[in-house]
């Protein structure tokens, strides 16, 4: 399959950030967390023991795959992306190569990951997985460390409440033990992916981010990676949360000398033209019970347009509850954007 003609004709896909900071719902210890509600693990300086007793309560009895994606689709989405490890590093599948996981860590015991590439194969959707590369607070050797300098979502990049001494971090204990075992297991055992969504390169070296890439390529030939992969390995652009650019340049007008590449946001060279703005429809990515400010579904159709008149994809994130619900307000809201576009 021609992936990317795939992409460029998709326009509008649909995220979900989901784990075990869903169960917080952006408070913990009776603090809202003053970041994104993905980040209160690293916002509140959560010790990792307490943290991980969320994973003993992950039991989301009205978790529905096909609900999921039957909304996706029926929202004229194309394709769905899911965490499959963020930042906290816990992995919403069964993986060998870590135990913290939804399969072996929880009484749910099921993987989530699977379930819904299965839901996507069945409704036609295309599959892609997020996976934080870089940051992982369960490790002792997970990145960030060398980024003190730099504003964070958080208190800081790294796990550096459990594991204060940040001058004996390595990387690449981290990089070998985890994240690249976990890479290939994802793309060898949940069929066809579309698209890898990594995120935040702070500490990847640049062998890493090439050695991700062709790790891809060798399973899944036709999968498209994204630009926070880091160090210029990428098929396609990641823009900035909600950013909408005035203009896409043409070939050879962007100056790449002058751009830093692993900055997560702004334009970079996309070597096939491709584009793709991740959007929230309220302040945070994962479930914050206490953040009501929704745009209307007319500012996402606003915001839709703009970006496909530019040849940029939206997708356009959910966070769905610690029981497995996407928060009604985010369903009235897409369905209100679908009916108003004339697709519903
Ligand atoms: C990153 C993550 O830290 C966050 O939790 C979420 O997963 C999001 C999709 O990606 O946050 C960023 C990083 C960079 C920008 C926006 C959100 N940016 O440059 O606009």
């Amino acid at each position: 399959m021609d992936m990317r003609k795939w992409f460029k004709e998709a326009q509008y896909g649909m995220m979900a950030h989901w784990g075990l900071y869903s169960l917080l719902g952006g408070e913990w210890n009776g603090k809202k967390s003053s970041s994104y509600a993905e980040w209160i693990q690293a916002n509140q300086r959560i010790p990792m023991a307490e943290y991980d007793k969320l994973a003993t309560a992950f039991n989301p009895v009205y978790f529905n795959a096909d609900q999921w994606i039957r909304l996706a689709k029926e929202c004229g989405m194309k394709y769905f992306v899911m965490t499959s490890k963020h930042h906290d590093g816990f992995a919403l599948f069964h993986s060998r190569a870590d135990r913290f996981n939804v399969v072996e860590a929880t009484p749910f015991g099921r993987d989530v990951v699977g379930e819904l590439a299965e839901a996507c194969y069945k409704h036609g959707l295309k599959f892609g997985l997020y996976y934080s590369q870089d940051l992982d607070w369960h490790e002792e050797h997970g990145g960030g460390y060398l980024s003190g300098h730099i504003p964070c979502a958080g208190q800081s990049w790294c796990n550096d409440w459990d594991f204060p001494n940040n001058a004996k971090k390595n990387f690449d204990i981290c990089f070998e033990n985890k994240i690249r075992p976990q890479v290939e297991e994802l793309l060898r055992n949940y069929g066809e992916l579309c698209l890898i969504w990594f995120d935040v390169p702070m500490t990847i070296r640049d062998s890493q981010s090439r050695e991700l890439f062709e790790l891809v390529k060798k399973y899944q030939p036709d999968c498209l990676i994204n630009s926070r992969l880091g160090n210029g390995a990428y098929d396609y652009v990641s823009l900035g949360d909600n950013e909408i650019p005035d203009s896409i340049p043409g070939d050879g007008e962007l100056d790449p000398a002058g751009l830093d590449l692993n900055g997560c946001d702004g334009l970079k060279p996309s070597p096939y033209g491709l584009y793709e703005t991740a959007a929230t429809l309220n302040h945070s990515w994962g479930y914050c019970a206490w953040d009501q400010d929704w745009k209307s579904a007319e500012t996402i159709l606003a915001i839709r347009k703009k970006l496909n008149g530019l040849g940029i994809n939206y997708l356009l994130n959910v966070g769905p509850d610690h029981l497995g619900r996407i928060p009604g307000a985010s369903v009235d809201i897409l369905r209100e954007a679908a009916r108003r576009q004339g697709a519903l």
